[in-house]
């Protein structure tokens, strides 16, 4: 198998060809000698530059960090619930309680689908579903150790920070030493939902739950105590690229603060059976545009997700040519969000085989790792 490393004399050569503007130009030399972008840097990126130099300069700044390898975990998703008491307008799947379509699995149930993974492979089980209105930290702590005490070895990422936010006032507990309980519990790591984008008059139009500053000093809670955390950003809705910069500011941020988070991940706007239906899906071509951009402007988090659940397998593959280093996991249908908000992947489920061969063939090193980004295995 041959790969594409293309090296730094190459991109120059590459770039030299494409006739840049002088902007671009401006924006390739900062990038070329590991110089942050600017918010006006990054705005130009969004709303001028062209497909080609993204992809290139994107590119470049992905074989930096992570050469020419492309991650990946052997992973299932657990939503226990999907009764909410938040009423988020771009949500196609929460439910009140006593409303039909609603679940919430009791423990047993939650024992049950794990034990069915007992001598799999899988490294990772990931938590996160609506806040339901009754349940605390002590019942997910609950949770977490009897999924521990089925796998032991597993990291458990689980529960974005609005959840958490809920479940430790449900239970009077600060947000210290409710972190302290689900870590001694087994949590390993959390996931980055919730974020949307931090920016609290914008969030005011689509959703009703805590603002960013909550959101923020939960994963630096969680940092300060060893828990690494990723960073979500719904885009493609009603907001602007100012927003979805103003939303990545605050990232790097933070970042630079503490260096709590592993990943990036944009979720791209669905909009099937949710109040915000009306809103048109944006292009591939700017799914690809946006990946870029975060690629170059996010320069301290190391890794860029394209979550294939919400995208779908082949856009997925089209993100590794810019700057996406990172495909989440092997999934194994075992999560609803997506399908029920109209994402093409209605069983999301991929074999290890699959997603090495879907790296490969874009000319790419497959590589497994952990929930922490260890590398378990390189498939050369
Ligand atoms: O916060 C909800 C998003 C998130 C829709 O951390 C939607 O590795 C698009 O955070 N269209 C939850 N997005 C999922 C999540 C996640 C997923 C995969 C990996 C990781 C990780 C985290 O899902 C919510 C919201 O931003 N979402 N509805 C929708 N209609
Ligand atoms: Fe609840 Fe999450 Fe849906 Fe918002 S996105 S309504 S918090 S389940």
């Amino acid at each position: 198998m041959t790969t594409t490393v293309l090296g730094k004399e190459h991109i120059i050569s590459i770039l030299d060809k494409l006739h840049l503007a002088k902007e671009e130009e401006q924006i390739a030399q900062k990038i070329l000698d590991g110089q942050r972008l600017s918010f006006d840097e990054g705005l130009y990126l969004y709303q001028k530059a062209s497909f080609n130099f993204l992809s290139v300069i994107a590119n470049y700044a992905k074989e930096r960090i992570s050469s020419d390898y492309v991650f990946f975990n052997i992973n299932i998703h657990i939503e226990p619930t999907n009764y909410c008491v938040y009423n988020c307008k771009f949500c196609s799947y929460a439910r009140k309680l006593g409303q039909g379509g609603g679940w919430d699995y009791t423990l047993d149930q939650i024992e049950n689908i794990v034990n069915h993974y007992k001598d799999s492979p899988i490294t990772e089980v990931h938590i996160t579903g609506g806040v339901h209105p009754q349940h605390d930290v002590y019942y997910y702590a609950d949770m977490l150790s009897r999924i521990k005490s089925i796998l032991p070895n597993v990291y458990l990422k689980a529960f974005t920070a609005i959840e958490l936010h809920y479940m430790f006032r449900k239970a009077g507990v600060g947000v210290e030493k409710g972190l302290q309980i689900l870590k001694e519990a087994g949590l390993s790591a959390m996931p980055g939902g919730g974020a949307e984008i931090l920016d609290d008059k914008l969030a005011r139009q689509l959703h009703d739950k805590p603002g960013k500053d909550v959101w923020l000093n939960i994963h630096r809670q969680a940092h300060a105590i060893g828990i690494k955390t990723t960073a979500t950003m719904l885009y493609g809705h009603i907001e602007k690229y100012e927003h979805r910069l103003i939303h990545m500011e605050r990232i790097r941020e933070l970042q630079d603060e503490t260096g709590g988070f592993s990943a990036f991940i944009p979720l791209k706007f669905r909009n099937k059976n949710n109040p915000m239906s009306y809103v048109p899906e944006v292009s591939v071509i700017e799914d690809m545009r946006n990946y870029a951009v975060a690629r170059l402007f996010l320069d301290n988090v190391p890794h860029l997700k394209a979550y294939w659940v919400n995208i779908g397998k082949k856009n997925a593959q089209m993100s590794l040519a810019f700057g996406v280093d990172d495909l989440d996991g092997t999934i194994d249908d075992t999560t609803k969000i997506y399908s029920m908000a109209g994402a093409e992947e209605t069983h999301p489920r991929m074999t290890v085989s699959e997603m090495v061969r879907l790296i490969k063939t874009a000319n790419r090193v497959p590589v497994e790792r952990d929930t922490v980004y260890n590398i378990r295995k390189v498939y050369k």
